[in-house]
């Protein structure tokens, strides 16, 4: 059935791609609704050839929670934490994207084969981060952030929400640039939760063409976030937001988004698979 209706297609709309799903692997104690799971090496690498199999092009992994609250941990612990998930994944022909602010780690994990830095402070924690994203020439995702996740929702304070975020995230793309990034290389990521509350997070979500005219690809992180939990029962546990999840994938990609980085691999293929076959 699905075929027949693709076949009749003459092509895709211009402008319109199916998003990329960006599989999260944390190899932490303490993120928020996976610490703790995949801290063992063997569990690790099997749920990201699991994650991989159920449709993610490109696993995330990451050896620092940044849930609102978390402490910063040692870059020697979170280089322990990834780089044999990285290198071993990347072995396995799987593309991986590091989760990190630190150069360091970017730069150690790019040696054992990432293809994609995933900074959540856009470059802005470590100011040795665009040279490292400039020299390994990596595809470099830069995040709306406004300070570290101890005291990040205190900065939740805006003058106009989308015009702060867009043009704070415009300086993110002029330094990346003056340090040397290739422009091509450049993602881009509202940062949903990142020094933001409920309310401004449904407004970013919203208005995600908006933020796609700065000019570069959008990846969109809202996987099992705390503001979905409004939407559930008192006693919903994290990975009860899954479907609310799934279903921001296929509005996300409905706005254009470039990726959709979820814990929920599955859930969020057959979402997008419904919205590609919902394409006219
Ligand atoms: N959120 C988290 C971690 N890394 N990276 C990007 N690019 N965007 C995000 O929204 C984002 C991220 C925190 O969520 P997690 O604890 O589930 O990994």
């Amino acid at each position: 059935m699905a075929s027949e209706l693709v076949s009749i297609r003459p092509h895709r709309p211009a402008g319109l791609s199916r998003p990329r799903i960006m599989g999260i692997l944390n190899v932490t104690p303490d993120s928020f609704s996976d610490g703790g799971k995949y801290n063992n090496f063997d569990d690790a690498i099997q749920h990201g050839i699991d994650l991989a199999a159920a449709g993610a092009s490109i696993i995330d992994v990451g050896g620092e929670s940044t849930r609102p609250g978390a402490e910063r941990v040692p870059v020697e612990q979170e280089q322990l934490r990834v780089l044999p998930v990285v290198k071993a994944l990347s072995e396995y022909g799987i593309s991986v994207s590091i989760d990190t602010m630190n150069a360091s780690t970017a730069l150690a994990a790019a040696e054992v084969g990432a293809m994609m830095i995933n900074d959540v402070s856009g470059g802005l924690s470590d100011e040795g981060m665009t040279r490292v994203a400039a020299e390994t020439g990596l595809h470099f995702v830069a995040m709306h952030w406004r300070g570290q996740s101890a005291d990040m929702q205190k900065k939740a304070v805006y003058k106009n929400l989308l015009r702060d975020v867009r043009e704070e995230l415009k300086n993110r793309v002029a330094e990346l640039i003056v340090s040397g990034v290739r422009p091509d290389r450049i993602v881009l990521d509202p940062g949903i939760g990142f020094a933001k509350d409920g309310d401004q997070n449904w407004q970013l979500l919203a208005n995600l063409p908006a933020l796609g005219t700065i000019g570069y690809p959008i990846l969109i992180g809202a996987s099992r976030k705390k503001f979905l939990a409004a939407l559930l029962p008192d006693d919903a546990e994290p990975v009860d937001r899954d479907p609310a999840t799934a279903v921001i994938s296929a509005l996300a990609a409905q706005a254009g988004a470039w990726g959709v980085r979820v814990h929920d691999v599955a859930g969020t293929k057959a979402a997008l698979d419904v919205w590609e076959a919902m394409q006219p």
